[in-house]
């Protein structure tokens, strides 16, 4: 059975300048946290392999782009390196670097490409890390004026726009898991950083709409939909409930409406973790809310009451416990559940909860390790567990948007293997193979030409029985509501011009 998407839905892919330029200490760009950490602590990272060893975009894009026009995309999204534009974070600008974005950018739009522009993907600038980073107030409003010469300075080239990436990572990273630096454990601070990138992330919306209301403002959250162990158990659905407020709801609400979730400030509170506020800032949070949203997806999260309560709690994971759902698929190479219909509730709690705003996927993929094992004899990687993973995904979608749900794109990441911060290039995401052992040569995998046959017809073979999966037995939902021709989603998205 095929589905039909609307026309004009985004096909393409996501990456970060962190990731993919490499040249970390070419070009006038400053320092990051990255290419101080790797300097400090390089066994920290998968054989030992930095920052500044990554796809080489920063000389290369040229020929990747061409490579993204073969893969179908219409459309990609990378983020400017605060560091490279501004190498203090606040202050002088780096033209050198304004220049490579120029040229970047305007090749992407020469190609058809639509530039989707992220302002910040985890990359602090060193010095602005070494005045408190997120902690600090003082780096919100260097934040702020860092996105409006952005809007300035690219606003020509670019009109959609997103202010971060994924801001509960380096709260997570940095502050309560020690996976990103300074990588310290603290949730008081934790929290006051993520109140600070909300902040900031209100404050660049809400100065950039002013200023160019011509321009779509969204910003990229990962929700990781929360699941009890079991729905009718009170102790379980109450942890499902902290879960889904301190990793969700905390940025998507205020990002969506301008306000906290209803219990979030009150599970704060109880443990002493509420940030520092200061007055004018809850009406920056009401102006800066977003036009669009930007959906990573990867995983679910699994919870259930702690079986002994903790009298005195320091992480969130003393509110609640994970545990392994007896069903679950593993992707075993990074250790993270496959559940596809994650991305359909994910879009049915999006209509339903926060007025349907129109929204995209914008990182879903599989991170595989040793990919080299599945090449065949021409050295082509023949990965159609990717190509099963995204159509499964895309399925799930297709149902949720046949019911209304307002999604207008799919970005996988990644459309070229890069470097993933501590994992450096041990998962290996791309639609296209990373060489490094010859030159960095792009290589596409067989992923390459099925999605860009899926962009081509704008649509998709439906992934038989996946939705049948979950529901033991019956005939699935798609089935039952898809008729053979495929039916084009009928949703908000009229008024929300692709
Ligand atoms: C997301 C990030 C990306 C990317 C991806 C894959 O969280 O936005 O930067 O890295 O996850 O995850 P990982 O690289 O950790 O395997």
């Amino acid at each position: 059975m095929t589905y039909q998407f609307l026309a004009g839905f985004w096909w393409g892919g996501a990456s970060s300048a962190p990731q993919s330029e490499g040249a970390a200490a070419e070009g006038g760009k400053g320092k990051t946290i990255w290419d101080h950490w790797y300097e400090l602590e390089p066994e920290r990272f998968y054989q030992k392999v930095g920052p500044n060893d990554t796809d080489d975009f920063f000389h290369r894009y040229e020929e990747d782009v061409e490579l993204m026009c073969k893969a179908g995309f219409n459309s990609f999204r990378t983020s400017l390196s605060w560091a490279r534009l501004i190498p203090d974070g606040d202050g002088e600008v780096n033209q050198e670097g304004v220049q490579f974005y120029r040229r970047m950018i305007s090749c992407l739009r020469e190609h058809g490409i639509r530039p989707v522009l992220n302002l910040y993907h985890f990359d602090m600038p060193l010095a602005l890390q070494q005045q408190g980073g997120w902690e600090n107030r003082h780096t919100v409003d260097a934040f702020v004026r860092y996105a409006s010469f952005c809007f300035d300075t690219f606003g020509d080239l670019a009109e959609d726009w997103l202010t971060f990436n994924e801001p509960i990572v380096p709260v997570e990273g940095g502050y309560l898991y020690g996976f990103h630096y300074p990588a310290v454990c603290d949730m008081k601070r934790a929290v006051q950083v993520g109140y600070h990138t909300m902040l900031a992330s209100a404050g660049a919306i809400a100065q950039g709409r002013a200023k160019h209301p011509e321009f779509r403002f969204g910003i990229v959250l990962n929700l990781t939909p929360s699941y009890p162990r079991d729905a009718a158990d009170p102790g379980d659905a109450e942890a499902s409930r902290i879960a889904d407020l301190l990793f969700n709801r905390s940025f998507l609400t205020p990002s969506v409406r301008g306000c906290w979730p209803e219990g979030l400030g009150e599970i704060l509170g109880r443990y002493g973790w509420l940030p520092e506020r200061a007055a004018g800032e809850k009406e920056i949070l009401e102006k800066g809310t977003i036009d669009f949203l930007g959906v990573n997806y990867y995983q679910p999260r699994r919870v259930q009451k702690k079986q002994t309560p903790c009298s005195a709690p320091k992480l969130p994971e003393d509110l609640f416990s994970y545990y392994q759902w007896e069903d679950a698929e593993m992707n075993t190479s990074r250790g993270w559940e496959i559940y596809p219909k994650g991305v359909y509730d994910i879009a049915v709690m999006l209509r339903d909860e926060y007025g349907n705003l129109p929204w995209y996927i914008s990182e879903n993929g599989i991170g595989i390790m040793d990919e080299e094992q599945f090449a065949d004899e021409t050295g082509m990687i023949l990965d159609d567990y990717r190509i099963r993973f995204i159509r499964r995904h895309l399925t799930w979608l297709a149902q949720a948007m046949q019911e209304g749900c307002a999604c207008f794109g799919y970005h996988i990441w990644t459309f070229l293997d890069n470097w993933s911060w501590c994992n450096a290039f041990k998962n290996r995401y791309g639609l296209v193979r990373l060489d490094k052992e010859h030159g960095n040569a792009r290589i596409p995998k067989r992923s390459f030409a099925w999605f860009a046959q899926t962009a081509a017809t704008n649509s998709i073979e439906l992934e038989k029985g996946e939705m049948a999966r979950y529901e033991r037995g019956s005939l699935s939902q798609c089935e039952k509501t898809m008729g053979d021709n495929g039916i084009r989603n009928v949703c908000a998205l009229r008024t929300f011009h692709l």
